[in-house]
């Protein structure tokens, strides 16, 4: 199938079969578990809700869209003849070309045969009579598996406000992660954005080129540090292909699984000047590092604020209006929420015909046929675009009906937030494996790495577990308890735990308060999980003992070995490294 093409929804229902392994998602995630069953000889069956491969990419097509990663990072590390092929042509990729690099993927590996795009899946209950996965879809498959595989995301499930009214709106109404495939042409039209975050701010600008208005409606305001994106450079593109494995190994070593240059040292302990140098220097570099200058901007206030005050004057000097820049002025902790990476995001202000609405103290009172109210103001818009998030990290998983042992729903465990073993597995759920599950670095790291080392991860695991002929393999509570008492504490060190963020799941009233990714830096976390390995799968328990307890002679995790000057896993040590968390 050429690259683009949507498969056909036209299939039978496939009931009664069994495979070693169902995926839920057939992003990057699903993609490359889908690679390692193969390579292994494992029966896999993947189960996509989208009608292609991308995940993410697939379904956040809006205007704008774009990594905040470096493209030369935000890849695949499996396949050395895959780095070496592909080009991209951006410093921070498109969001198209994301999107070509997964279908190429899927295409040069023939991941597709073993796929069932349109196809969510409604249920997957362990079935302790059979130790399998019984699992049923919206198209009315019925299959077993012996082990359940989640891969659906940690940003995936939609946040679209219950505002009163908002069917009577008489027009179309768009979400930035389910954007219409064909486009939206906004010329000539009235439209108001909902949201701020890095959705609305990578496409605002661009939607502003088009519309005869914009009305932006903002809750909170945000950090956002440019991205000063370019054509690739090609004496970059060449270096770092000299040697792809050495930059990996280097990205892989860093907190953020990214390669960026840091320093250590404390805002509080340089001067005035030596401050607003160093801070220049990393906004002229742009993007996410700028969290890098300094070592101590996640952990100390005081030293946040300077940064903070750093960014509200570079946006008093971007915006004419003093009253819409103090709008746009954050007040809160810098780069507590997730930082924004921003092409002309302020500057969009500075033209006639877009407006900012402060709905800080006036929420959103309710959609009207013909537009938006807010402090009993009615704005008259032809388009809603909500730029308005995601129920984050676990909301995809609320979707789905999954029951594990003694008929415990996932839901139901998970009432006062996530729980889990390394954010790859939960106790009750045998077999049952999470790709960047909560309690594990997923977003607070490079995607894509940590994608990776999950499913090598699991496949080592799985593979082990077929040598020495066990069937489930599950994680015992007292370790399970360990771990999420040693995520939480970690967190509370981070500043990035004081702020109502996605991470807390704050962004949508009702859900439980809870930091749920790992802060604690990619390399700690990996070797934690070699260690358990290592050790013989420490913390889990096997169906039965034979010499399951052993470490696994199959080894794809041994290329996400990493050297640490410490190996305690503790708080102080996760603060000691300062760590510039993106
Ligand atoms: O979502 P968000 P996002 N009334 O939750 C507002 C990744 N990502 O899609 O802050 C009014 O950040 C809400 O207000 P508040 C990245 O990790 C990456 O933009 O809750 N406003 C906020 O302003 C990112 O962090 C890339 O007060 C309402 C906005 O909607 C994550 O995805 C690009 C509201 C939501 O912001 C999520 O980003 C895009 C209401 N009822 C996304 N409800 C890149 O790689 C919500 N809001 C660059």
């Amino acid at each position: 199938m050429s690259s683009m093409q949507e498969p056909s929804e036209d299939r039978e229902p496939e009931t009664g079969k069994s495979y070693d392994a169902v995926v839920i998602g057939a992003g990057f995630g699903g993609m490359y578990m889908l690679h390692c069953l193969r390579q292994q000889g494992f029966s896999a069956r993947v189960y996509e809700a989208g009608g292609g491969v991308g995940g993410t990419w697939y379904w956040n097509r809006y205007p704008g869209a774009r990594c905040d990663v470096e493209s030369m990072q935000y890849s695949y590390s499996f396949s050395e003849e895959l780095d070496q092929e592909w080009h991209w042509t951006e410093k921070y990729s498109p969001q198209p070309e994301i999107l070509n690099y997964a279908n190429h993927v899927a295409d040069r590996f023939d991941l597709r045969r073993d796929i069932h795009f349109h196809t969510r899946v409604n249920s997957a209950v362990f079935d302790e009579t059979i130790k399998r996965w019984r699992i049923e879809t919206d198209r009315g498959d019925a299959v077993t598996a012996q082990f359940c595989i989640t891969a659906v995301g940690c940003l995936s499930a939609a946040n679209t406000p219950d505002f009163d009214g908002i069917e009577d709106f008489n027009g179309p109404i768009y979400h930035t992660g389910e954007w219409p495939h064909d486009g939206v042409d906004f010329t000539g039209l009235r439209v108001g954005v909902i949201g701020t975050g890095s959705s609305g701010i990578q496409s605002i600008p661009i939607i502003a080129e088009q519309a005869k208005s914009l009305t932006v409606f903002q809750r909170t305001p945000n950090y956002a540090v440019p991205a000063w994106n370019e054509a690739m450079n090609p004496d970059y593109e060449r270096t770092v292909k000299a040697d792809y494995p050495a930059m990996r190994a280097n990205a892989r070593a860093r907190p953020t699984g990214i390669f960026f240059p840091f320093n250590l040292e404390s805002a509080l302990e340089a001067t005035q000047e030596e401050r607003e140098a160093q801070y220049e220097a990393f906004w002229q570099r742009g993007g996410l590092p700028f969290l890098g200058a300094f070592g101590d901007l996640l952990f100390e206030k005081d030293a946040n604020e300077t940064a903070a005050e750093f960014a509200r004057r570079k946006i008093r000097d971007v915006v004419d209006d003093p009253e819409v820049a103090d709008l746009l002025c954050p007040d809160n902790v810098f780069g507590c929420k997730r930082l924004c990476v921003d092409t002309g995001y302020y500057q969009v202000y500075n033209q006639p015909h877009v407006k900012l609405i402060d709905v800080s103290k006036d929420p959103i009172e309710h959609l009207t046929r013909n537009g938006v109210v807010t402090g009993g103001i009615e704005y008259e818009v032809d388009v809603v675009v909500l730029a308005t998030g995601f129920a984050a990290m676990t909301g995809s998983f609320d979707k789905m009906n999954i029951v594990g042992r003694n008929d415990i729903s996932l839901k139901k465990k998970w009432e006062a937030g996530p729980r889990t073993y390394l954010g790859l597995s939960t106790v009750g759920f045998p077999n049952f494996f999470m790709i960047t599950g909560p309690g594990s670095p997923s977003v607070l790291a490079n995607m894509i790495q940590s994608i990776e080392q999950h499913a090598d991860w699991m496949i080592d695991c799985m593979a082990h577990m077929r040598d020495v002929g066990v069937e489930t393999i599950e994680p015992q509570l007292g370790d399970e308890d360990a771990w999420i008492e040693h995520v939480n504490e970690v967190a509370a060190i981070s500043l990035r735990s004081t702020c109502s963020s996605w991470y807390v799941g704050a962004n949508i009233s009702g859900r439980p308060r809870v930091f749920m990714p790992y802060i604690g830096g990619f390399p700690i976390y990996v070797n934690k999980c070699n260690k358990v390995m290592d050790n013989g799968y420490e913390g889990f328990v096997f169906d039965r003992h034979t010499e399951g307890n052993a470490p696994p002679k199959i080894r794809n995790t041994d290329r996400w070995h990493v050297e640490l000057d410490m190996d305690v896993l503790s708080p102080a040590a996760v603060a000691a490294m300062r760590i510039p968390i993106i």
